[in-house]
């Protein structure tokens, strides 16, 4: 057993099913004008597992972003920022500007010119305020004194502290050569970040991906033919071993379809799957990115697009020792996605991720998991790219789920079902990542 799977087989959702009556008699019993107290206080107190990020632990150096000209050159807002720009400002000027005049731009036209209304632009204000610096004096300059005047490590303890996170699940590329420095001189030493292996350069790329292993010396072909699949196995069992990642993570486009004739069903037929059975790791699905639509964009050049889910189910009914966390980023998707879940215990469905992590969409979204899953997924994670997101991301997601929760369990207690604060306190746990924990780690309750 993991150490991982040691800290979380034991929750307090455990502990107090092991109350008597079933746990339901242990703690305060609660009535209808106290549940939304009890819930706000449950998601205030409860620790965030974020299970996926784009953060790196300090070590990682740059790799990891913060501060304000990160913040406000965020590939949300630049997208955003292009839409408003003039036309004097063309997208290759753009980029070809040091970091903080992007920036400069973006605040002018974001922030000044306009009320910052988008979901992006407000978490600006929101993690200004939250970190004591008065977002409405518009003092670009005073933010920037400020990140400079911090030292990264209080910086990161205090925006920890601030967002209620516990657990950072990093996007570790086995092909990016900044991070491979850090697995070469023993990995990662600060266990509040967790590795999880991004496959999207081997699936999605295999022309760079086989250039690239056939470099560091496994023999593997252009058309996959021959030792290929065994030397594609030994790759990942190598970084499997350097990285102990909680799991293999790609992103797919709404075209994936498996199983199909290409070389992407190959991959992970005999490459994969194989390895994430053998090393008992869950793998993470993220459907329905259609990449560079405009590729001028660059980061921000992404889509979306509509997947056939039948993917999904093919994959969990073919490797039913095999977990996957699955999501959907196309807002068609969600109410397919959540029906598949029903049907197979080894899916778990996590997060409102990228265009669907918005109020509206993120609590439509929830509120109908809850209805079709109950407890058996994961509302959330938050995708940051830069550390002080966390800030805005995870305080938008309890408000979230507290109108969700506060609803649900108010249906309860009308319904005639009675409930304790420790009851809700440990079944927001699970919510706001344990319960996401348990599964990664084959350690789900009831197991
Ligand atoms: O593929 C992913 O992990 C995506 O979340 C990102 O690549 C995307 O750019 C993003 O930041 C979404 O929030
Ligand atoms: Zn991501």
């Amino acid at each position: 057993m993991t150490p991982v799977t040691r800290e979380f087989e034991r929750s307090h959702a455990d502990r107090v099913n092991e109350g008597p009556g079933g746990g339901v008699s242990e703690g305060t019993p609660l009535g209808p004008a106290q549940v939304e107290a009890c819930v706000q206080r449950a998601l205030q107190t409860a620790p965030v597992h974020d299970i996926h990020t784009h953060l790196y632990a300090p070590q990682f150096g740059d790799v990891l972003l913060w501060g304000i000209d990160d913040l406000l050159t965020y590939h949300y807002l630049v997208a955003e920022f292009f839409r408003v720009a003039g036309q004097e400002i063309t997208i290759e000027r753009f980029w070809a500007l040091p970091k903080p005049r992007q920036s400069d731009l973006v605040w002018k036209h974001l922030f000044v010119e306009r009320s910052p209304i988008s979901e992006a632009a407000r978490g600006v204000v929101t993690c200004l305020n939250k970190l004591g610096l008065e977002a409405g004096d518009r003092d670009l300059a005073g933010y920037r004194r400020y990140f400079a005047n911090r030292s990264l490590a209080s910086h990161l303890d205090e925006v920890l502290a601030l967002s209620g996170v516990r657990t950072i699940v990093m996007t570790n590329d086995p092909f990016e050569e900044r991070e491979q420095a850090v697995w070469r001189n023993g990995g990662v030493i600060d266990d509040r970040f967790r590795p999880a292996l991004r496959l999207d350069g081997l699936l999605n790329d295999w022309p760079t991906a086989g250039r690239l292993l056939r470099d560091q010396g496994y023999a593997v072909e252009p058309d996959l033919s021959g030792s290929t699949a065994e030397m594609v196995r030994r790759f990942l069992d190598a970084w499997i071993a350097r990285m102990r990642p909680l799991y293999l993570a790609a992103s797919l486009s709404p075209d994936f379809r498996y199983p199909d004739e290409s070389g992407l069903t190959r991959l992970l037929r005999d490459c994969v799957l194989p390895v994430a059975r053998a090393h008992d790791l869950p793998v993470a699905l993220m459907i329905g990115c259609r990449r560079q639509i405009n590729p001028h964009l660059r980061l921000a050049g992404d889509g979306v697009g509509h997947a056939d889910l039948a993917t999904s189910s093919n994959l969990c009914l073919a490797y039913p020792d095999v977990r996957f966390l699955c999501t959907v980023l196309a807002r068609e998707n969600q109410h397919e996605l959540a029906v598949i879940a029903r049907k197979f215990r080894n899916l778990h469905l996590f997060g409102c991720w990228w265009f669907a992590n918005t109020p509206s969409l993120a609590e439509e979204i929830t509120r109908m998991r809850v209805e079709l899953l109950g407890h058996s997924f994961t509302p959330q994670h938050s995708d940051v790219r830069v550390l002080d997101q966390l800030i805005y991301k995870w305080s938008d997601t309890r408000a979230m789920l507290a109108r969700v929760l506060t609803d649900k369990y108010a249906a309860l207690l009308a319904a005639g079902w009675p409930l304790t604060d420790s009851r809700v306190v440990c079944e927001v746990e699970d919510f706001l990542g344990a319960g996401a924990m348990k599964f990664i780690t084959g350690a789900t309750a009831g197991d």
